[in-house]
């Protein structure tokens, strides 16, 4: 059973919830190892086809745990807790991954926010990439997929002030998908994961991979993965029953076929 980490199945979507209120849910290795299990596990459940990442009201994730990882690490002790290979594994997982952030999400947590596919933010999340003020900067992707979400001019504000960010100006920038009232962060991301549940899921995956790749290839290799994409889907049963249902005026119902 994982310590640091929560996870609530609540069919066809799945709740994990980073569980070391003490420290603002702060990731150390333990958190990470149990969440990359954790996601692993959800990703191979054939009834789960949502996940919602989320921490507490106070935060997400105030960053790397700073006691631990940081204060005693070297160059080889970090590189043998191997954290690039971590990230990567979260950012490998094929079903739709909502972070429903209130609070803060600082450092290695806004950089976890932004591994995930879609923010659902509480109009109290606060995000930040404040390594600088510790004499270091992001070290899980930050400089890269923060600049990529909100453009040069605020990712260098955030990252090199330290400053953070809103939740209504993590909006504007693009940053978050959206913000709403503070009793509601969590019930909200739990409906977007509902509703992407009940698409189909070959359709989910392929568009979630598409869409990724318009973050790490040149357009014109982009648009042929889309082109292959949009014809396996087609291929589909899924595709059939979504076409059917359209013509017949009911709703559709998607076995991931
Ligand atoms: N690491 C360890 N402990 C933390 C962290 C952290 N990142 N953040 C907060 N805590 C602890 C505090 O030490 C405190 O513990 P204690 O009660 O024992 O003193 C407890 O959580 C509550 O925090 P505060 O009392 O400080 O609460 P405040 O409301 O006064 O302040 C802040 C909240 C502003 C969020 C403040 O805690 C803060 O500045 N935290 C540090 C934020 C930060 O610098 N994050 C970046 C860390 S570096 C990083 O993420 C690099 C990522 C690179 C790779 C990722 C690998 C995982």
């Amino acid at each position: 059973m994982p310590n640091t980490v929560l996870v609530t199945r609540e069919p066809p979507i799945a709740v994990v919830q980073l569980n070391r209120p003490d420290v603002l849910n702060a990731l150390n290795e333990e958190v990470l190892g149990e969440l990359v299990a954790v996601l692993a596990d959800l990703d191979d459940d054939g009834e789960i086809r949502c996940i919602v990442l989320t921490g507490n009201e106070r935060a997400f994730a105030a960053g790397a745990d700073i006691k631990e990882n940081f204060v005693t690490a070297t160059p080889v002790t970090m590189l043998a807790q191997d954290l690039t290979s971590r990230w990567e594994a979260i950012r490998r997982v094929k079903k739709p991954i909502i972070a429903a952030v209130s609070g803060f999400a600082l450092g290695g947590g806004c950089e976890l926010a932004m591994t995930c596919d879609i923010i659902v933010a509480s109009e109290t999340a606060k995000f930040g990439q404040p390594e600088i003020n510790l004499g270091v900067l992001p070290g899980a992707g930050g400089t890269q997929r923060l600049t990529r979400a909100v453009g040069k001019a605020v990712a260098m504000d955030m990252i090199l002030t330290g400053r953070m960010l809103s939740a209504r100006e993590a909006l504007a920038a693009g940053l978050v998908a959206r913000v709403v009232a503070k009793e509601a962060w969590l019930a909200e991301a739990k409906r977007v994961a509902a509703e992407i549940a009940a698409k189909g899921p070959i359709a989910v995956r392929l568009a979630k991979e598409a869409v990724d790749k318009a973050f790490e290839a040149p357009l014109a290799v982009g648009i042929e993965f889309e082109r292959r994409a949009f014809y396996l889907a087609r291929a589909s049963e899924d595709a059939g029953e979504g076409l059917n249902a359209f013509v017949e005026k009911r709703q559709p119902d998607f076995q991931g076929r």
